[in-house]
């Protein structure tokens, strides 16, 4: 065939097809994997996620992916790394697999995402629409109660990128993920939320420049460990690292920013490739050398946080 239709890291999968290759590793893994149902969409859609577990009480390691819908490239990442994690003969990757509890969800926003394959590439938030606007969607990495729209984190106008919705939680899919991180916070001490573009490792603070957290030195030397890590692959893709608000822009109700606030101390927003030449269209030739840059990224975030 000229195409082919099975599931693979060297196209982008839609989520039909990413939901039955799930299947079929909760079913091949089934000793070590359990499905967890974070909720279900505006539009209906199941948000699924999926628990590695090797050893209970293990640290837990939560990942959110594909919040906004055309960053198809961090939940072709997120698959490739569940599959990594189950299935790889590498030591240090049997020890990073086995000594943590991973949760992750792959496609956090799929209504925007099915949308994005079907209609517009370019979509970014969900898909509710709202009560005073004809424009539809919120961005749902400002829609968190975090600071949610103060300080100019996020826009009131419905039809702009970074509109952060009526209310907090106004998205079925945050309020689901929000009450999911929430009832296993207590075991989580990192969450990585997989973003793109830009290259770079987000901590907290989103909502101030002027303000860091507690740990921010720590966080600077589990991001710093990551970059060079990266580093030292063949590609040379540089990653850089800083708060939200410092390196970037101001942004309320974002993941990271309320998973900090929950407890969960080690707390990062990753931009993925590139730094701005493909943009979020990354082509599909990038997808295994991001998920290499991944990988070998992760396993050296976790390994400094052992050093803390
Ligand atoms: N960038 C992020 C965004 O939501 C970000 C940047 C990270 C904001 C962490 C707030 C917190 O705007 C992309 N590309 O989505
Ligand atoms: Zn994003």
């Amino acid at each position: 065939a000229r195409y082919s239709n099975t599931f693979g890291w060297k196209r982008y999968n839609t989520l039909a097809e990413i939901e039955t290759w799930l299947d079929g590793i909760l079913e091949k893994y089934s000793n070590v994997t359990e499905e967890f149902v974070v909720g279900t969409s505006y539009e209906g859609r199941t948000i699924r996620g999926i628990k590695i577990s090797y050893k209970e009480g293990n640290p837990g390691v939560i990942i959110e992916s594909n919040i906004h819908a055309n960053e198809w490239i961090t939940s072709a990442t997120a698959t490739w790394f569940i599959n990594e994690l189950l299935s790889s003969e590498n030591q240090v990757v049997r020890e990073l697999a086995e000594n943590h509890d991973w949760y992750i969800v792959p496609v956090l926003n799929v209504d925007g995402f099915v949308y994005s394959h079907e209609k517009n590439r370019m979509w970014r938030k969900t898909r509710q629409p709202s009560n005073f606007s004809s424009c539809i969607g919120v961005d749902p990495n400002r829609n968190y109660d975090s600071h949610w729209m103060q300080n100019d984190g996020a826009s009131d106008d419905p039809c702009s990128q970074v509109y952060g919705g009526p209310h907090a939680y106004s998205e079925p899919e945050i309020k689901a993920m929000s009450e999911f991180i929430f009832s296993i916070k207590d075991k989580v001490n990192v969450l990585l939320a997989f973003h793109s573009y830009g290259q770079v490792l987000l901590s907290p603070y989103g909502h101030t420049a002027e303000e860091f957290p507690e740990n921010y030195e720590d966080l600077m030397q589990v991001a710093k460990a990551y970059a060079d890590a990266v580093g030292t692959l063949s590609y040379g893709s540089v990653f850089q690292y800083g708060s939200v608000a410092s390196v970037l822009y101001q942004a309320t109700g974002a993941t990271n920013d309320w998973a900090y606030e929950q407890g969960i101390l080690i707390s990062y927003t990753i931009e993925f490739r590139d730094s701005g030449n493909f943009g979020f269209v990354l082509p599909p030739a990038f997808i295994l050398p991001n998920c290499e840059e991944t990988l070998t990224g992760i396993i050296a975030l976790l390994g400094e946080c052992q050093k803390l």
